[in-house]
């Protein structure tokens, strides 16, 4: 009897392959395993495969051939050159109408580069963000795919039931054209970045302006998972905070305070200074990351630099200044981070679903968390929402929130324990709040050594050049009226 065909084909048997085509073989559909490592491919399916319906192959040419039609290819592989590789490869032996789904981390802008390659030949290219680590791709992702739209109904009803859901929904829907699915990836990396930065720096205050023990911090942040702060970074870090090494000590003061990254919440900042979107919080979250790897010169320098020689004179009760901080910080973050997808969206002509997108964060992923669900209700209740600090729920609770926000940036700064991230949140809403900010002196400083008009105030389109060494008031003649 001929072997069954494989509804879909998964390249990359590392960890985020192989739990995937477990997990869509838990929903029925037959996967077709292959990895640049053939051997890999037969181990997996005499070790971890053993016993279900998971078919192997030894070439490129072998998986195509063992694939219903449209075939259906995931790449699970490292992000880049091997991913450009696979589809050169796959290319001459797939057809018109087949589909290529990069899953990896892959740049938005390469996604774009391949969507835009593959359209003469017919072939559909999807760039799909996966969140969740090992543990989602087994048991339910959030999947965020975009490219060729016409691809979509053939792999929907594999990533839907494959997908985490929320509410009974699930996290993966269309997000748009081309490099769509990988852009909001990347922000929501960008998110996860300046999420987790927060919390570090609640601990911090905790730890260093309020002189907590270890186990009182991780019941307040037990406590503050059971209310508007519930996330799975916040039960992780209550875990960690909770948990001790073999000899009976915590864990976490072991641990060398040097961050690592691997690049994606630099994306999201280069991406914010390419768009022109002040996304504040996730630079400062990546920057922060890179200071914390400073270590040797920091230990240098905490024996030279002074620092505050003021102390906290508070109590407990700024616990409450710090939840709310930690919920105003994040509430600024994700604001910005939906102003980059909007404006991204505008300049590649996207016709992104916010709604959809924070459902599709919703589970699943790393950021998951019942705020996201606020924000989901936010874009269905107001599409055309132009920023979350508008909306009538958020900005009710940022009013609330904003006087503990400074509490806590003004503490932190006073007793000398840096808290960029929840500074530059404030800085953040007390400038987009502003109805002048001071770059009338800066335009006019452009103008003084650049000439580079000013626009006048009263005047919408007019901009001048005025001769500042000449005489007060001397405007040049040259006006402009865009
Ligand atoms: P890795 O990112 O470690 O990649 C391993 C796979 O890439 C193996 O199949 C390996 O083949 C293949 N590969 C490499 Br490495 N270089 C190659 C090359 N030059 N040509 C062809 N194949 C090559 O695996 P992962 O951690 O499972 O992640 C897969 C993708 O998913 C990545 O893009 C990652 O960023 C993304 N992602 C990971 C996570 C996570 O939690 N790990 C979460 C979300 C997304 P080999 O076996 O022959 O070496």
């Amino acid at each position: 009897m001929a072997e069954q065909k494989a509804d879909i084909a998964l390249i990359g048997l590392a960890v985020m392959g192989q739990n995937l085509i477990l997990n869509m073989d838990d929903h029925g559909f037959v996967v077709c395993a292959y990895n640049r490592t053939v051997a890999k491919v037969e181990h997996f399916l005499q070790n971890e495969a053993k016993g279900t319906k998971i078919i192997g192959a030894n070439s490129l040419e072998d998986m195509v051939s063992k694939l219903k039609k449209p075939r259906k290819v995931m790449l699970l592989v490292k992000a880049g050159s091997a991913v450009d590789e696979f589809v050169r490869n796959l290319v001459p032996l797939l057809e018109k109408g087949d589909i290529i789904i990069d899953g990896g981390n892959s740049q938005y802008l390469d996604t774009q580069r391949w969507c835009k390659e593959l359209q003469s030949t017919g072939i559909h290219y999807i760039g799909m963000g996966v969140s969740g680590g090992e543990d989602g791709a087994r048991y339910g992702p959030s999947l965020m795919p975009g490219g060729h739209p016409a691809a979509w109904p053939h792999v929907k009803p594999i990533f839907q039931a494959i997908s985490a859901k929320a509410n009974g929904e699930p996290c993966c829907d269309w997000v748009g054209e081309d490099g769509a699915g990988h852009f909001v990836k990347m922000v929501h990396n960008g998110i996860e970045y300046g999420d987790m930065q927060l919390i570090c720096e609640a601990y911090h205050v905790m730890k260093d302006i309020l002189g907590m023990e270890q186990n009182e911090m991780a019941a307040v942040f037990e406590e503050w998972n059971k209310g508007e702060l519930d996330s799975f970074l916040i039960e992780i870090t209550r875990d960690i905070l909770k948990f001790k090494d073999d000899d009976g000590k915590y864990l976490l003061p072991k641990i060398r305070d040097t961050a690592g990254q691997k690049g994606t919440g630099k994306w999201t900042g280069i991406a914010a200074l390419e768009y022109g979107v002040p996304v504040t919080l996730i630079g400062e979250a990546v920057f922060s990351r890179c200071l914390s790897a400073l270590k040797d010169e920091r230990v240098k320098a905490s024996r030279s630099l002074p620092g505050s020689n003021l102390k906290f004179s508070g109590n407990k009760e700024f616990l409450e200044h710090l939840r709310k901080a930690l919920f105003a910080s994040k509430l600024i973050s994700y604001a910005q981070g939906f102003m980059l997808l909007r404006e991204a969206a505008k300049v590649n002509g996207w016709n992104l679903n916010y709604g959809s997108i924070a459902l599709m964060w919703r589970g699943g992923c790393i950021i998951r968390s019942v705020f996201l669900g606020n924000i989901k209700d936010a874009f269905t209740k107001n599409p055309q929402l132009s920023n979350l600090l508008l909306d009538p729920f958020f900005s009710e609770r940022i009013s609330t929130a904003q006087a503990s926000l400074r509490q806590v940036v003004a503490q932190a700064a006073l007793v000398g324990v840096p808290a960029p991230a929840f500074s530059s949140a404030l800085a953040f809403y007390d400038g987009y709040r502003a109805e002048v900010l001071p770059a009338n002196l800066l335009q006019a400083q452009r103008d003084y050594f650049g000439a580079h008009t000013y626009e006048i105030l009263n005047k919408p389109g007019t901009f001048v050049h005025t001769n500042w060494t000449g005489h007060g008031g001397n405007v040049s003649a040259t006006t402009y009226n865009n």
